[in-house]
């Protein structure tokens, strides 16, 4: 079984080095075949050209670089695409390249892929997951991030804006995912709900969010209004 991990990157320049080291030993130590896809939006801080660099002393590390920022769906849509279309993998995840997700957690979602999921997320939100070092406003609009897509969409999922997921290759190919129109956290509300109707087997693995160490934010307010009128969008197409 080959695996593809996504990294989608924009100023990782102070995680990026450690983080395909620390995916690196976990392959090893857990005999994954696996490749590391970087999609850099040409930081401004060199990540992309340092990955370059580091691509040539691991095999297994790719990059693709993209023009400029264009946000994480589209970033997700393009690993996605490269993982099915030039690495032909089986299994793709994505994760955040922060240590937000913590790379050791991987060999559980392919426990649950074997369970006989096709779309595995690490939660936040069921037994065994949590955050850790959150201020109080984020967990609200994190919660709320969850709690309304499973009021107004019926989403089933606990935690729908996850970004540590593994999906197995079937489900990505039987979705268009050019058809997707939101992007950030919208994205993943919008992708999740596209598998549940198609009626796919979706499974949750308890993961504990550490906020980010080194490096800013890049998700902003707006995020919040364009995860509702995706919301809104999607309710009332169907
Ligand atoms: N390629 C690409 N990557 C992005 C973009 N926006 C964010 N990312 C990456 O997506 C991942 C998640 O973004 P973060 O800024 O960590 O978002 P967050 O985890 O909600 O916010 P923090 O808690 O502050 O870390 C990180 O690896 C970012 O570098 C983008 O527009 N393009
Ligand atoms: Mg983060």
């Amino acid at each position: 079984m080959k695996l593809s991990v996504i990294l989608p990157t924009y100023n990782e320049r102070e995680n990026i080095e450690r983080m395909i080291s620390s995916l690196t030993s976990v392959f090893q130590k857990n005999k994954i075949n696996s490749f590391i896809v970087v999609v850099d939006d040409n930081s401004p801080d060199g990540t992309g050209k340092l990955v370059d660099e580091l691509k040539k002393k691991n095999k297994i590390v790719h990059i693709i670089h993209r023009v400029k920022k264009e946000g994480l769906g589209k970033a997700y849509i393009s690993g996605m695409k490269y993982s099915l279309n030039d690495l032909n993998a089986d299994l793709i995840m994505t994760m955040d390249c922060d240590f937000s997700h913590d790379p050791n957690l991987i060999p559980n979602f392919i426990k649950k892929i074997n369970e006989g999921y096709d779309l595995v997320l690490g939660s936040r939100y069921i037994s065994g997951g949590g955050v850790h070092n959150w201020p109080i406003y984020r967990r609200i609009i994190s919660l709320g991030g969850n709690f309304l897509p499973r009021l107004i969409l019926g989403l089933k999922s606990h935690d729908n804006t996850t970004g540590f997921r593994c999906y197995k290759k079937k489900v990505l190919e039987s979705i268009n995912l050019d058809s997707i129109k939101s992007n950030g956290y919208s994205f993943l509300v919008e992708i999740s709900y596209l598998i549940q109707k198609k009626g796919f087997k979706i499974g949750e693995t308890p993961i504990i969010f550490k906020d980010r160490e080194f490096g800013e934010t890049k998700i902003s307010k707006k995020e919040i209004f364009r995860t509702l009128k995706t919301l809104f969008r999607l309710r009332f197409k169907n």
